[in-house]
């Protein structure tokens, strides 16, 4: 999978992708990450990317040119899949949208920044708009680094342990059941019997069951 990312301030997704399981992802060739600075774009000799709101108001708008010379350009390499634009009034982003982003080949990841982005981009280019959630991030970049960790874990090949992924809390609309490491006794916090039988249909019984308790109590809404 290739994931394209736009965006004003490169740094912010530099050390997301440099650790752990994107980082592995990334060295073991399954996933490229193609990070491209938007002032690259820009059409004017200030480098500047935005520009004040026709009709007056508050922040700044970057503008369409810079945006669209950067997405033509990349088209013109390779077909993508969906344009995405990072927005607090996007859709909002769950396990199923990333289950449905990681079969994708390529995308590209738009992050506005300031005070959004010209809306001709958003009804002549972007192709869905993505929000991690109801609060408001100063840019997109950091929406665009957990939006990359949701679809990427999910690719095979990329955890591991390839039932990993599929057992994570939300697969199957329901939450973790608890899990337990060594020591079996921790100043006489218990691990559960169960865990300890050797029984594994009783374990596995024993999993669902606190499965479906922990997401009654905490997460009413999934079910
Ligand atoms: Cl995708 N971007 C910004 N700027 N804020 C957000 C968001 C995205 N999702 C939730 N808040």
């Amino acid at each position: 999978m290739r994931i394209d990312i736009i965006t004003v301030v490169p740094d912010l997704l530099k050390s997301p992708f440099e650790s752990s399981i994107l980082k592995n992802s990334i060295e073991k060739g399954i996933v490229n990450i193609v990070i491209h600075n938007l002032r690259d774009y820009s059409t004017n000799k200030y480098k500047s990317v935005d520009d004040y709101q026709f009709g007056g108001g508050a922040g700044m708008v970057l503008m369409v040119e810079p945006i669209d010379k950067c997405i033509s350009k990349l088209k013109s390499e390779r077909n993508y899949d969906e344009i995405i634009y990072l927005s607090p009034d996007g859709e909002k982003l769950n396990q199923s949208t990333a289950n449905k982003f990681s079969l994708l080949n390529n995308i590209i990841l738009l992050c506005g920044h300031y005070k959004g982005i010209d809306q001709r981009v958003r009804d002549n280019i972007i192709t869905k708009e993505v929000s991690i959630g109801d609060y408001v991030l100063s840019g997109g970049e950091l929406a665009a680094a957990i939006l990359c960790d949701s679809i990427i874990r999910l690719i095979p090949g990329v955890i591991g342990d390839e039932t990993s992924a599929l057992t994570d809390s939300f697969q199957d609309n329901l939450l973790s059941s608890p899990i337990y490491t060594r020591p079996r006794d921790y100043k006489g916090w218990k691990v559960p019997d169960v865990l300890i039988s050797g029984n594994n249909n009783e374990i596995d019984k024993w999993r669902m069951e606190k499965a479906i308790e922990e997401t009654k109590k905490k997460r009413p809404d999934l079910n």
